[in-house]
């Protein structure tokens, strides 16, 4: 017996709690595509969820890809442009990024999970219309705003033991294929199913005060007033926006973690000292 022994013991044992709390748990996991980064990191990821399942926790994993998607469309010569963090998005742009998406970057995550002992399943919001949008605003054309999930699927395949993956890429009323921000899918689908929490992953630390240093703890109001502020600006806001719209509509908390960190998820939600920003309503 070594110390690392020793160490992974007592590991485990001051986890017992945190198992306990989160026995039965619905956990959405939100991973971009700048916190995917290189295969290790993907595995690193994948062994993190199958161990969540492994210990009674339900997780669903939300996923983007917009690193993806512009390499494709580079590759086809597609210009493509942003407003407010969101994909112009097209006729031609829309069926890449369901390409992308439901394609390339679902399976391998899928993949990856599954290498790891998993039983992952693949799904967009197309699938048993999980979830349906309407055009969020016609400057952004095929971008879409869900305003319908029905979550019946997800809690079929939880049953089942397996982990749903879920690409954000939703059906309109009349079948058109809507392209969905990761962050805004990620948080209406863990709304949709009271989630007892949602994890934003990304390649920042978290949200920073005026003084630049990590907040760990917030209440929606504080977001808010930060936000007014201007010490919540640029890519942080559509994730702010989200968390405070997840935790309004019944979400117990939402933390916003570095993704990059090795073992993020289960930093989080496993110990004392837990890992990036969690928002509170
Ligand atoms: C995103 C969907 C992918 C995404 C896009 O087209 O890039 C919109 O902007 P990340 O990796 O999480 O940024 N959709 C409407 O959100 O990917």
């Amino acid at each position: 017996m070594t110390r690392d022994h020793l160490a992974v013991a007592r590991t485990l044992s001051e986890a017992l709690p945190y198992l306990q709390r989160f026995n039965d748990a619905v956990v959405v996991v939100k991973f971009g595509g700048n916190a995917m980064g290189d295969d290790d990191t993907m595995e690193g990821f994948a062994r993190d969820i199958v161990l969540l399942r492994q210990v009674g926790v339900n997780p669903v994993v939300v996923h983007g890809g917009g690193p993806m998607i512009n390499d494709l469309l580079d590759k086809l010569g597609i210009k493509s442009d942003f407003i407010d963090g969101k994909r112009v998005t097209d006729a031609a742009t829309v069926e890449v990024v369901e390409m992308v998406l439901s394609g390339l970057v679902n399976k391998r995550i899928v993949q990856a999970i599954n290498g790891q002992g998993g039983k992952a399943v693949g799904l967009s919001g197309k699938d048993a219309s999980l979830m349906v949008c309407e055009p969020a605003d016609p400057k952004f054309g095929f971008v879409g705003e869900p305003v319908e999930v029905n979550p019946a699927v997800i809690n079929n395949l939880f049953e089942d033991d397996m982990i749903p993956v879920i690409a954000p890429v939703g059906v309109g009323r009349n079948g058109e294929t809507f392209n969905v921000n990761g962050d805004t899918a990620a948080g209406a689908i863990a709304a949709a199913l009271k989630a007892d929490r949602l994890l934003l992953l990304t390649n920042v630390a978290g949200v920073k005060n005026a003084e630049g240093q990590l907040v760990t703890e917030l209440k929606a109001a504080e977001v808010e007033e930060m936000t007014r502020a201007g010490v919540i600006s640029g890519g942080m806001i559509p994730k702010t926006e989200t968390a405070l719209q997840a935790v309004r509509g019944g979400v117990r908390a939402c933390t916003i973690v570095d993704g990059r960190v090795p073992n993020a998820v289960l930093l989080e939600l496993f110990t004392e000292h837990g890992a990036g920003s969690m928002i509170r309503a």
